[in-house]
């Protein structure tokens, strides 16, 4: 193969040529030795052959020991408090499956990253003092016990807190996992669903340097810290965006790969070393790679490695065969690992097996972690990864330490929990271990003096999340006026409107620049181009060519510090910066205004576990669902004919969504949005769809801003008491133009009144209904409150029926608040290509439906005979044997 090391055929030669390469660095350096081994390099590729390891180094650490920055603190004392926290996150696990079995947690994989946590802790990780905010830190997530073990060191957390580990219900828990919305003053990002974490990172430290070329805020040395598992690098997430953290240098971002070799199931890369692989893929991606794989007791045994066949050996090992050496014994690694070669054996021969068990890995060791660490926040230029090899279950013996079944382990038996605290040197006497208490030295002992000192000097205790920020002016309504005046006889879309809204939002003085607008390759499709010139493109580089279009009324103008953020074919990335944008209020102090637009196929369906991360996240924002609507987006099929985010969107518990019909609903509701989220400060994010079909916008009727906010209100009046023959018909989107059309046909073809009602969010309306009804269930001798929907419609008269280009299932959701008949109209089924009108039909959501939908709800209240919609039906050409749309 053709990566794999040749075999050495000739010694002697090969011995003259490392000779060589020593005296040119040992005369001349390494800028010498580096160039002549491109000239080699070159020569070699002439020939056509590939070189192999052309990004690979060999399986050991990147920085020398003679380049090992010295760790300066008292590395006797860390260990001891190292070792607490160690016990303590083992201890809040144990005690909460011991009160019950059910609540889960882990505690293996804390103990594979203990070491890189504390020296970040303890040397790295800067809090917010005057001069600067402070670092940001992703947390794997099921390593949160260690985390909180530290914080109850620190004195932030009691041991009724840690009692209270993943027991959320009554809100004075520890969560889980790092989750913003259930401890909003302590964790800053949800890291658990695996993949998201690196992904927020890039984005983060992306945007970080964005509002840095802004000028909205100065970066300074800030940097971004990313904690991943080897296992969760798997995640086409995980790696998806690091050519972006390569290409734009983001020397603000460090990720710290914790590889343990292992996931849940088993070995990461039992067949390969995961170490190598990832090294290959972040140098390829552009990231200065620093590996940690061996600790310092390892460098004895290198110094003795004349002739490399030590690195040989651990360059053919496999990780399934690295796990075995710490699942096993000291022995089994002499035999099968020293053992493969005499020579190897002969180094050895002076340690015992346990010497050998001990020879620790790079993760574990703090005097390596630190070089690295330091080396890291040195780097400019390129964003770093650490990668660091260590062991799953460290330090667990036979309980678990790097066993498959490890990742579960969430109890220890009394003799396990002996080995533990010794191997840890915890003072808890045998009496008191089946208790399993946790362990904090006095207040004012000389660990406990150290470890607050440490922390002071860095800017106080981490994690820290701040919820509140600066309210933002935002404009009066008015300043939209020229939208809410409608278009007149000019036939436009929802999509430009919001462009426009958008527009004059950014002109704003006040606030104006706080707008992050964000696109995945998709400006053209809404019409936003204009912005390209207008406003810039976001590039850290600025613009190094001159574009195709220059001279041209709306260039493609990329500049340093451009307010658009264009990110290319994404749409998990520019989710993730809209992300970073919505949570820049917290974690910048500096809140912005992103909106990011996109086809909306391609959100809540392509992207939710993200939706559901920054309701998480308390993420304030706003998502624009373009070219939405199964049957209004016409011609792009069934991949990208929408019609059911919506319901996704409903699944979110703090995303507000809206279907809106007309530019001045559109402009209600995005002011509102600013208001209820910039200024009155709910943690709420909103959804709304925008369309591409254009049509009158008519202007604002007199009092419906209410209606519009609340979900629903009135367009047009037509009933009267004194006949029978009145339905209500709702509609959402632009199918609610259909039932206006609806409503002159029934008027004039069958003599029925009907009352118009736009609904621009069933979503609010149910969530409204549901909150009503269940204060009725709970307050059973009180009036009952009367649910919205009920109170629109309880005056009014007839059947109610509802259109909307979405599932039926979105209107359908409030029935219950819906007196009388409800009959629902939608568009289940897989998308199709074709003109409006034949879909609208196809979906049976045209005017046509929509009136014998009606009229069959008439008969169902026995006010008309059944003929009269066989005549409907035979009259506008309906197939009655149609096949149902739901199952083609
Ligand atoms: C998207 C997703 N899939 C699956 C899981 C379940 N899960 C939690 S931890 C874990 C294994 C993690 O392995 P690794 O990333 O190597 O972390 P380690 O515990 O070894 O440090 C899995 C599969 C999850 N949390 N998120
Ligand atoms: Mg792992």
């Amino acid at each position: 193969m053709e990566n794999e090391p040749a075999a050495d055929i000739d010694q002697l030669e090969s011995e003259e040529w490392v000779d060589a390469i020593n005296s040119v660095l040992e005369t001349e350096g390494v800028p010498r030795a580096q160039y002549l081994l491109q000239r080699l390099s070159a020569r070699v590729t002439e020939t056509g052959a590939q070189l192999p390891y052309a990004i690979n180094t060999p399986y050991r650490n990147t920085i020398p020991v003679s380049k090992e920055a010295r760790i300066p603190g008292d590395l006797f004392l860390e260990r001891g408090l190292r070792s607490m926290i160690r016990w303590n996150a083992m201890a809040m696990v144990m005690r909460a499956n011991l009160k019950d079995g059910t609540l889960g947690g882990h505690i293996s994989s804390f103990q594979s990253s203990a070491t890189l946590y504390d020296v970040g802790f303890n040397y790295f990780f800067r809090g917010s003092t005057e001069d600067q905010l402070g670092d940001l830190i992703y947390i794997q997530g099921h390593c949160a016990p260690g985390i909180y073990a530290r914080s109850y060191l620190e004195g932030r957390l009691s041991e009724e807190q840690l009692d209270k580990f993943r027991q959320e219900v009554d809100g004075d828990g520890l969560s889980s996992y790092p989750h913003p919305w259930l401890m909003p003053d302590y964790w800053q990002f949800p890291t658990v669903s695996m993949g998201l974490g690196p992904l927020q990172a890039i984005y983060q430290a992306h945007v970080m340097k964005y509002l840095d070329m802004r000028g909205l805020l100065r970066r300074g040395s800030r940097k971004v810290w990313c904690f991943v598992g080897d296992g969760e690098m798997d995640e086409p997430e995980s790696q998806g965006a690091i050519a972006l953290a390569g290409r734009e240098r983001l020397d603000n971002l460090i990720f710290v790969v914790n590889c343990n070799l292992q996931r849940l199931d088993g070995p990461v890369r039992g067949n390969g070393k995961i170490i190598q692989e990832l090294e290959g893929v972040f140098r390829g991606a552009g990231w200065n790679v620093i590996k940690v794989v061996w600790g310092r007791l390892w460098d004895p045994l290198f110094q003795k490695d004349k002739r490399g066949l030590l690195q040989q050996r651990m360059d053919e090992a496999v990780d399934g065969e690295y796990q075995n050496y710490k699942s096993r014994s000291g022995g089994y690694t002499r035999e099968h690992f020293f053992g493969k070669y005499p020579e190897l054996l002969k180094m050895v021969e002076d340690l015992t097996d346990e010497d050998i068990f001990k020879l620790n890995r790079g993760g574990h060791d703090p005097y390596k972690v630190y070089a690295a660490y330091d080396a890291a926040i040195k780097h400019t230029g390129q964003p770093t990864v650490i990668l660091a090899k260590t062991v799953k279950g460290y330090g667990l013996g036979p309980a678990g330490e790097a066993q498959n079944y490890t990742h579960s382990v969430k109890k220890l038996d009394l003799n396990a929990l002996k080995e533990f605290r010794d191997r840890f040197d915890i003072p808890i006497p045998d009496s008191e271990l089946e208790k399993v208490p946790y362990y904090r030295p006095p207040e004012d002992s000389t660990e406990m003096r150290y470890l607050r000192a440490r922390r002071a000097s860095l800017g106080g205790s981490l994690p820290r999340r701040k919820s509140d920020f600066e309210a933002l002016k935002i404009p009066a309504l008015s300043t939209l006026a020229s939208i809410t005046k409608g278009t007149g006889d000019r036939e436009v879309s929802t999509t430009m409107v919001f462009v426009r809204i958008l527009s004059a939002l950014i002109k704003d003085k006040n606030f104006g620049e706080r707008i992050v607008p964000i696109v995945p390759d998709e400006a053209r499709t809404f019409g936003m181009e204009g912005m390209f010139r207008q406003l810039g493109i976001y590039s850290s580089v600025g613009q190094l060519y001159e574009p195709t279009d220059t001279g041209q009324i709306m260039y493609y103008r990329e500049d340093k510090s451009g307010q658009v953020m264009e990110e290319g074919i994404n749409e998990g990335g520019a989710f993730a910066a809209w992300l970073a944008a919505a949570t820049s209020y917290s974690n910048n102090e500096t809140p912005l205004v992103p909106f990011y637009v996109y086809y909306s196929m391609f959100g809540f369906q392509r992207v939710g576990d993200l939706c559901w991360a920054a309701g998480d996240l308390q993420a304030r924002g706003f998502l624009l669902g373009g070219t939405s609507g199964r049957t209004t987006l016409n011609g792009e099929g069934l991949q990208h004919q929408d019609g059911h985010s919506h319901v996704l969107a409903s699944t979110v518990p703090n995303c507000v969504s809206y279907d809106p019909t007309y530019g001045y609903e559109l402009a209600v509701i995005i002011h509102r949005g600013l208001i209820e989220m910039y200024v009155e400060k709910l943690p709420r994010y909103y959804y709304i769809t925008i369309m591409n079909e254009n049509y009158q916008q008519p202007a604002m009727p007199d009092g419906v801003e209410e209606g519009i906010l609340s979900g629903m209100y009135r367009l047009q009046k037509n009933s009267r008491k004194a006949s029978k023959k009145v339905v209500q018909l709702l509609g959402s989107g632009t199918i609610l133009r259909e039932s206006i059309a609806a409503a002159e046909l029934l008027k004039k073809d069958y003599g029925v009144a009907a009352d118009i009602w736009s609904v621009t969010s069933f979503n609010e309306l149910r969530r409204e209904g549901l909150t009503s009804q269940r204060w009725n269930m709970l307050h059973p001798e009180e009036t009952p409150r009367q649910s919205y929907v009920e109170s629109c419609l309880a005056a009014t008269q007839g059947p109610v029926i509802a259109a909307t280009d979405y599932m039926k299932v979105y209107a359908d959701q409030i029935r219950e608040f819906v007196p009388g008949t409800y009959c629902v109209l939608g568009t289940d089924g897989f998308g199709r290509s074709d003109t409006r009108a034949r879909l609208r039909k196809f979906f049976e959501v045209d005017r046509y439906y929509i009136v014998v939908c009606a009229l069959s709800a008439l008969v169902k209240d026995n006010v008309i005979e059944a003929g009269q919609v066989t005549n409907a039906i035979e009259a506008y050409g309906i197939n009655p044997d149609k096949p149902d749309p739901a199952t083609l």
